[in-house]
């Protein structure tokens, strides 16, 4: 086999399997500018949800700003309810990111909301009502969907 034609073999090999690696068999897909999994059929606890998105190999969804957030609203089904990263099981009202442990620094609540009903809603989630999803403090072993991203997206 002359040189050449290793090269190219070998460039055709690694690209198809870097191609094979991120596409094929990835739960991830591209909404807006970054990669997300929307659970659709199975509806877990706040903590089912953390070990589920682990098991992908990422993390609930921690939204950044408007712009992110309004990609994955447009992908989301009406009436149902997804877990995000936000929580204030640390200290009631101080919402944290799980996926960072500080202070989450971005969020759009329904209204009247956090309430903290019951004095037990210590998750966030994306709750339908009104005709959007918006942010709202629910009951952490309440079952719903979820949405991950990858691990190491930012
Ligand atoms: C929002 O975050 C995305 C990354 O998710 C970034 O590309 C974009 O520039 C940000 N937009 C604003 C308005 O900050
Ligand atoms: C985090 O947010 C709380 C209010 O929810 C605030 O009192 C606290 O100072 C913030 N901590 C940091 C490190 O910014
Ligand atoms: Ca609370
Ligand atoms: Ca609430």
């Amino acid at each position: 086999m002359n040189k050449l034609f290793f090269g190219v073999l070998v460039s055709i090999l690694v690209v198809y399997g870097s191609v094979d690696c991120r596409v094929v068999g990835s739960p991830y897909q591209l909404i807006g500018s970054k990669y997300y999994y929307i659970e659709r059929s199975e509806e877990v606890t706040w903590f089912g949800a953390l070990h589920k998105c682990q098991a992908i190999g990422g993390h609930l969804l921690s939204i950044k700003n408007q712009t992110e957030f309004d990609a994955i609203k447009s992908k989301l089904e009406v009436e149902k309810d997804y877990w995000i990263d936000i929580n204030d099981l640390t200290k009631e009202g101080e919402f944290l990111s799980v996926v960072t442990g500080r202070n989450a620094t971005y969020f759009n609540w329904h209204e009247d909301e956090p309430n903290n009903g019951g004095d037990d809603e210590n998750c966030g989630e994306l709750w339908y009502v009104n005709d959007e999803h918006l942010m709202n403090d629910d009951y952490c072993l309440e079952k719903e969907f979820f949405i991950c991203e990858p691990k190491d997206q930012i």
